[in-house]
């Protein structure tokens, strides 16, 4: 026989519905801790020395770090964090696609180069959008990914619009408040760009498309675990728009700046860790995975990371969700990979979700490698009032306002940079 659920069982069903419901919920927070905005709830934590080795041997001169601790620390990033790179010189094609020597009203180059990752020219390609102010020769360049596309950056109508993913579906000079081409081609500095979607969509399709499957051996299809993700591929194509660069006359090669906001803020530190081409290296905004520290467990977490964007670090990062305690690196060994080369380190005061604080605590902890390698280094040990910029090889600042990139930001990156190219 049939049982047919009654008027008062029904109301009993809901009930019970709601309760496995609101337990099912419980257990969510209880797995996923609240995040953490308040210093007062930091606990003690403790992090790896920069300028101690893995087996426990203090790093006191320049050999030792270059020799043992430095190689140490990036296998480390490699293999827990954020995935090795595959090795080899590729065989990059370099077409420019497009060039005008009277763009912004008169006063810039513009050039569109298309770098083909196989000499076939076939598979993934990159669109490099380069500014470079006229009659002048040995351009010191700022070199960044951006988030919707070339076309974003600027309301200059010849750029063209990616075909790769989602850049179609923004429109022209949208995103112009992150990108003062202008101010940037005046003060004499190039500019270079290449859509972050056209190196690999960032989206988790399991590494089918984007420059991943390039590098797979026969039968592979995906990354292994402790091989790179999407952070340490968009780092990689900054690297291939590096190779452009040198290739190019009116760039001062030795004078590249590579910088990024937030996620993108990530690749520009693992690039300018792992390529020591890069003269100087930017992070704006960049927080968890970038130049905050994660020991901290302050705004996001390394467990809310992996769960929000299970592409972005090797797979074998996701082993230290919540369990922090147990990375044997954090971001300040990051930082202390650029060294000596200038590194410059921004906040944002209501950017809490990137942990202000433990980014320049990053800065802070990374000093020591600086100070032996012979540099001024921070020059700092307190975090400085808001907008006032501090540091030597170090810099860092902490402006008013929100997670962006503005243009007060770019004028603190090319001071900083002009102090140290001139
Ligand atoms: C957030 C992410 C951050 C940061 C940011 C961004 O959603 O949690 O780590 O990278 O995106 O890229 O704007």
């Amino acid at each position: 026989m049939k049982k047919y659920i009654t008027g008062k069982s029904w109301f009993e069903f809901l009930l019970l519905l709601v309760i496995v419901m609101k337990s099912a919920a419980g257990n969510t927070s209880a797995q996923q801790p609240e995040v953490i905005y308040d210093e007062s709830e930091v606990a003690p934590y403790t992090l790896p020395d920069a300028l101690v080795l893995d087996n426990g041997t203090p790093v006191t001169d320049e050999s030792a770090w270059w020799k043992e601790r430095r190689p140490e620390i990036l296998s480390l990033f490699e293999t827990q964090v954020y995935g090795k790179t595959p090795a080899g010189k590729r065989d990059l094609r370099f077409v420019i696609a497009s060039s005008d020597s009277n763009a912004l009203h008169g006063k810039a180059i513009r050039k569109e180069i298309t770098v083909y990752f196989t000499p076939d020219m076939e598979g993934p390609s990159m669109s490099l959008l380069l500014y470079l102010p006229k009659k002048q020769t040995a351009v010191p360049v700022m070199l960044g990914l951006n988030f919707k596309g070339n076309h974003t950056i600027t309301d200059d109508p010849k750029v063209a619009v990616s075909g790769s993913w989602e850049a179609a579906k923004y429109k022209r000079g949208e995103d112009s408040m992150s990108w003062p081409v202008m101010g940037i081609i005046d003060r004499g500095f190039g500019l270079a760009t290449v859509y972050y979607g056209d190196i690999d969509p960032d989206f988790d399709d399991g590494f089918r498309n984007g420059v991943h499957p390039l590098f797979y051996e026969r039968g592979q299809t995906k990354p292994g675990t402790g091989e790179w993700g999407s952070i340490g591929a968009w780092a990689w194509g900054l690297s291939r728009a590096l190779d452009y660069l040198e290739t190019d006359e009116a760039v001062d090669p030795e004078k590249i700046v590579v910088l990024g906001h937030s996620r993108l803020g990530k690749a520009a530190l693992w690039a300018g860790a792992q390529d020591q081409r890069f003269a100087v290296v930017v992070s704006n905004n960049s927080g968890c995975g970038g130049a905050a520290l994660s020991k901290r467990i302050f705004g996001e977490t390394v467990a809310s990371i992996n769960n929000n964007f299970p592409h972005w670090f090797c797979d074998r990062f996701k082993e230290y969700n919540n369990n922090e305690a147990s990375l044997p690196v954090d971001q300040h060994m990051l930082i202390a990979l650029i060294a000596p080369r200038p590194v410059y380190i921004a906040s944002a005061e209501d950017d809490l979700w990137a942990d202000p604080k433990g980014e320049f605590l990053g800065a802070f902890f990374a000093d020591p490698v600086f100070k032996l390698l012979g540099t001024a280094g921070l020059t700092v040990t307190e975090l400085p009032p808001l907008n006032t910029p501090v540091g030597k090889t170090i810099g860092y600042h902490i402006r008013s306002g929100g997670h962006a990139i503005t243009r007060y930001d770019w004028d603190r990156y090319m001071d900083f940079a002009e102090m140290h190219f001139h």
